[in-house]
Parts: C-alpha cells; structure tokens; sequence
C-alpha cells in the first residue's frame, strides 16, 4: 500500500531542513553541496534518523499494546537514545542493551554523550560486553524474556532499528520529503551521499526514490568495516520496502549501491580522513559531525568529488543523521 497509508505518529518538527554548504563546495571545487539535517529534526533527546524510523514503528507497538520498548546498540548508540526519549515522550519504559561495539578507549564511554541521557530519560540501561554485530544477539532476546517474566508487553527494536518489517518506511518518507523540497527551492540533487551501518536509512531511501519519476544516484557509505553484511542488509531492506510499498517492479542491483574505503578497519574507530572531514566540516560550515558515522560518510563525500566520481556539474545531497553526542567519548581527540 502506499506510504500516506501507513500510520506515522510525529516524533519530528516536520521536514528536516535543507540548505546549502557554500564554503565546503567552494573548499571542494567541484559539485554543488547541501545538507538535510536528521541531526536538528526532532526536540526528542536531539533526534536523529532513528527518530523518522520510529515514527512507523511506534504506532504498531501502541497497536500491539506494548508498554516496554525493547532494543540494543552500542555504549554510545544514537539509535538507543532516540528509543529512550521516544520511550519517554509515549509514557512506556525502555530497556536498552548496550554492548561494548567500539575498541576505542575512552574510560567515559560508557557514562557520557548518549549513554548519559538515556540514563536521564528512565531507561534501563543494561551494558554487555559483547561487540559489534548488526544482527539479533541473545542479549537482545533475553530482555525481550525478561520483560515478558515480569508480567510487560515488550516491543522488540533491532538494532537501528533496521530488521523490522516496518524499519525501511522513515527514510522512504524522506525521499518524499526530498521531492517536496526540491519543488519548493527550485534544485534537483542527483546524487544522495548517506551513511550506512545497519541499513534502513539507505534502504528505505533507495525504495522511496524508486517509486520516483526521475532517477538519481544514492550513494551508501559503509561504516562498519564489514562491506559484505552491510551490502546484503540494505539489499534486503530495500527490497522489502519496495515490496511493501507495492512498487511496480523489482529494485535492480545498480540501484543498491554500498560503498567501501572510508570506515578504516574497524566500526567505530576514526581513520585520518574522518578526522579531516570532521575539522573540514566544523570549520568551513559550523556543521559537527561525528566519528563513528558522518565523519566516514563525509570523507567518502569530499573524496568522491575531489576525485570527480561525483561530477563537477552534480547537485549532491549530504544526509546528516545525527550523532554529535558521541563525541563525548571521544575526549581524546582534536586536543592539539
Ligand atoms: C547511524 C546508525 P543505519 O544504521 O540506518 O545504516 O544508519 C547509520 C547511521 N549516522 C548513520 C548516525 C548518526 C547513526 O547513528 N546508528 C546505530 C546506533 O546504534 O546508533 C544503529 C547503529
């Protein structure tokens, strides 16, 4: 069915804004670079991309009865704050398994940024020592047993809220938003640069862009430093978004594009070119982002147009979906 079809509970201010990145575009000497920001679209604990996911999420746990928002991330997950705060907008608890995904020390990271308010917000937080992995861990499904013991209804959240039925919806409704947006300014970005981990966010912008009449390049950048799962769950995803949204035809497999060179060696870890996409973006736009996501994406970003992969007459847009929090847990770098 269509997308106005399905029930969206508002967790955003509305479109998120878009605008240009004059002095990063100059810097660059190449395409034409704008920004639409996922991390200023909600006054839900700083919102994020997490919080559009869960616009489509949340109706089916109030349909289902939940009283319990059940998911999992790492220390300093976006994506499990965004479930504490919606948790507590709702009146519903949150119990939060995070796991130790990042070998980066920092002796905060699991008190600052994210994980602190969380805290704030009343969620049980449960840390785990587990590392990084995007799919169903049996920490996961032991709260889930927990929650059901003590006599609540728990609504089960995957991780970035990515695997779920409903999870590619939120960024199929941005591509909406996108098209409206381009009517009313007038430009038309032809490529999408965007970060990519656990899928949904690029997945759900591929399906809400097929169903489009003008076709553009949707550029995924992986984060996680495993290419292959992180190929294989947008794949899914989209296609189980254009599906869902009765699309006419099957996704082909150029318009899945998940590319590598950018997360380093390790998720979570920042490499020489994220450090310098992060300072290029602070000091010629003002725009933070940060080092686990935006600061991969944003290296991909300036690399792919420097190098001419993304031509000099492109029109591009940067999806900023958030995660400034982290930076708490990084207090060891850009000290000199
Ligand atoms: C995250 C995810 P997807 O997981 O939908 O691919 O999005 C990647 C992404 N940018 C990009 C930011 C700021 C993000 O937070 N974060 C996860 C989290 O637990 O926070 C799901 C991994």
């Amino acid at each position: 069915m269509p997308l106005s079809d399905f029930p969206r509970f508002p967790l955003t201010f509305g479109p998120s804004p878009v605008h240009p990145l004059d002095r990063l575009s100059d810097h660059l000497g190449g395409a034409r670079i704008w920004a639409k920001r996922e991390d200023v679209n909600s006054g839900l604990a700083f919102g994020g991309n997490k919080t559009r996911k869960l616009e489509y999420l949340v109706p089916d746990a109030i349909a289902q009865g939940a009283d319990t928002l059940v998911s999992i991330g790492g220390y300093q997950s976006n994506h499990t704050r965004q479930v504490a705060a919606v948790a507590a907008k709702l009146g519903m608890k949150a119990v939060l398994v995070q796991e130790n995904w990042v070998d980066w020390p920092d002796p905060l990271s699991d008190r600052v940024g994210n994980i602190q308010l969380s805290r704030i917000m009343g969620a049980d937080v449960r840390l785990d020592p587990a590392g990084f992995g995007i799919g169903f861990k049996p920490s996961w499904e032991q709260a889930l047993d927990d929650v059901r013991a003590a006599g609540g209804t728990p609504y089960a959240i995957p991780a970035g809220a990515s695997d779920h039925r409903l999870g590619g919806l939120g960024f199929a409704n941005w591509a909406y938003e996108v098209e409206q947006q381009e009517r009313e300014l007038g430009v038309f970005f032809d490529t999408i640069v965007v970060c990519s981990v656990t899928g949904s966010t690029h997945a759900g912008m591929i399906a809400g862009f097929a169903g489009q009449d003008r076709p553009r390049r949707v550029i995924g950048i992986d984060a996680s430093a495993k290419i292959d799962e992180t190929r294989d769950q947008v794949a899914r995803i989209a296609r189980r978004t254009a599906a869902l949204l009765e699309l006419d035809r099957e996704l082909t497999d150029e318009e899945i594009v998940v590319v590598e060179g950018w997360a380093g060696d390790l998720y979570g870890v920042p490499v020489e070119s994220t450090l310098e996409a992060i300072r290029l973006s602070g000091r010629l736009e003002g725009m933070i982002i940060d080092p686990v996501y935006e600061g991969k994406s944003m290296a991909g970003l300036v690399d792919l147009v420097t190098s001419g992969e993304i031509s000099r007459d492109s029109t591009v847009l940067y999806a900023h979906l958030g995660g400034q929090l982290a930076l708490n847990a990084y207090s060891g770098l850009f000290r000199g």
